[in-house]
């Protein structure tokens, strides 16, 4: 296998390792830029395929909890005559962006693999929420991405408004990397493409209706997504349907998503705590290690909330996202619940594939 030009979309001797051990000597590599339903559409260094999961892939993963998302690499094995290569295995993921799936407590749901970079965008004209932002940041935490909050349509309100918000984000211990932008002055726009870099990886996400697709049409210079103004009766919000990723002119990578209503919290022991810089902080002085800081005699965080270091807001929003995380929340009954639903997951595939 020879991977020359791959660099360029992320490929690294780290993939190059896991590819060496995984995928077949007569298959290559390639990255997912779209999945339409079970049709996968790939990238590699000569260009843009369709693609389709092995039945092998899908009879042998069943273990693994996931299909391929946006932004994965695959083993695909295709000749020229083909018309779809054929995916027979998921390279290990670097890092993963997913979210809860709605209602159900332990399901999680693939954002995006692979992501350097998750630009949380919000709209400074009714979009803008510090408990969104704050679960979107548990979450890229949770996948091991870099977090960056990106505040659009900055020309729709005031400069105060915009300074306003920078200083909320700034006051609820948000260390991540703020820019503002507005699609329609473009002013803000220099400063956004200052910070993708080439070979890496962004993914875009944020409510539907506040400029992603706009924006990335600005940035791969034509229109390649379609963008609709939001209607004022909430009936078919949502403009972009599927995640995909664009090449910049610059080399950078950027996903689009569909808006997103509800960011559901899913994470890993601990990673709740990791993302609120100011009480994992202040936790280091609790009496016990184990504080859950809601009861305990000698709890710092407690402390501080009397004293009003941090605001009631503030700690009961931490404590609201804690107790939602799926950790929290998974039984074993929802364990068994989450194999079976994968399994139906796997039979449904299946059944497409032997459709064709
Ligand atoms: N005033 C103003 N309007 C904007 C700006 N950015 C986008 N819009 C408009 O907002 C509407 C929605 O933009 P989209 O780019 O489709 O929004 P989206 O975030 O991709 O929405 P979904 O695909 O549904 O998630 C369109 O009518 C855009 O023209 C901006 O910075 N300022
Ligand atoms: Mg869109
Ligand atoms: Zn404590």
């Amino acid at each position: 296998m020879k991977h020359s030009n791959l660099e360029a979309l992320g490929w690294d001797s780290w993939f190059e390792e896991q590819a060496r051990l995984l995928c077949d000597p007569t298959a290559s590599v390639a990255r997912v830029t779209a999945v339409d339903r079970e049709q996968l559409l790939l990238l590699n260094d000569i260009g843009t395929f369709r693609a389709k999961l092995s039945g092998r892939y899908l009879y042998e993963s069943v273990s693994t909890t996931e299909l391929p998302c946006v932004g994965d690499w695959v083993c695909v094995l295709k000749t020229e005559d083909d018309q779809y290569g054929l995916v027979h295995g998921i390279l290990e993921r670097k890092t993963s962006l997913r979210r809860k799936a709605v209602g159900e407590a332990a399901k999680s749901q693939m954002i995006a693999a692979n992501v350097d970079v998750v630009i949380i965008a919000q709209s400074c004209h009714f979009d803008f929420n510090l408990k969104r932002l704050e679960r979107y940041l548990v979450n890229v935490q949770d996948g091991g991405a870099t977090p960056c909050i990106l505040l659009t349509k900055t020309d729709l309100v005031s400069a105060k408004t915009v300074a306003g918000q920078l200083d909320q984000i700034v006051k609820a211990g948000i260390t991540a990397p703020v820019l503002t932008l507005s699609n329609v002055t473009k002013e803000g726009i220099d400063g956004l493409k200052a910070v993708l870099s080439p070979g890496k990886t962004y993914c875009l996400v944020g409510s539907s209706g506040i400029g992603k697709s706009t924006l990335i049409n600005d940035l791969v210079g034509r229109e390649v997504l379609e963008t609709k103004a939001v209607s004022e009766t909430g009936e078919g919000r949502h403009t972009t349907v599927r995640r995909e990723l664009f090449i910049l002119e610059n080399g950078a990578m950027i996903i689009d998503n569909p808006g997103m209503r509800e960011i559901g919290v899913l994470s890993a022991e601990g990673v709740v705590e990791a993302s609120y810089s100011d009480i994992s902080a202040l936790s280091e002085q609790c009496r016990f290690r184990d504080c859950t800081h809601t009861s305990e005699p000698g709890c710092a965080v407690l402390k501080a909330l009397k004293s009003g270091e941090i605001e009631a807001e503030h700690y009961g929003n931490f404590i609201k996202l804690r107790s939602e995380s799926a950790f929290h929340q998974m039984s074993s009954v929802e364990k068994r619940k989450k194999d079976k639903n994968f399994g139906k997951l796997i039979k449904s595939v299946k059944k497409s594939l032997d459709e064709d």
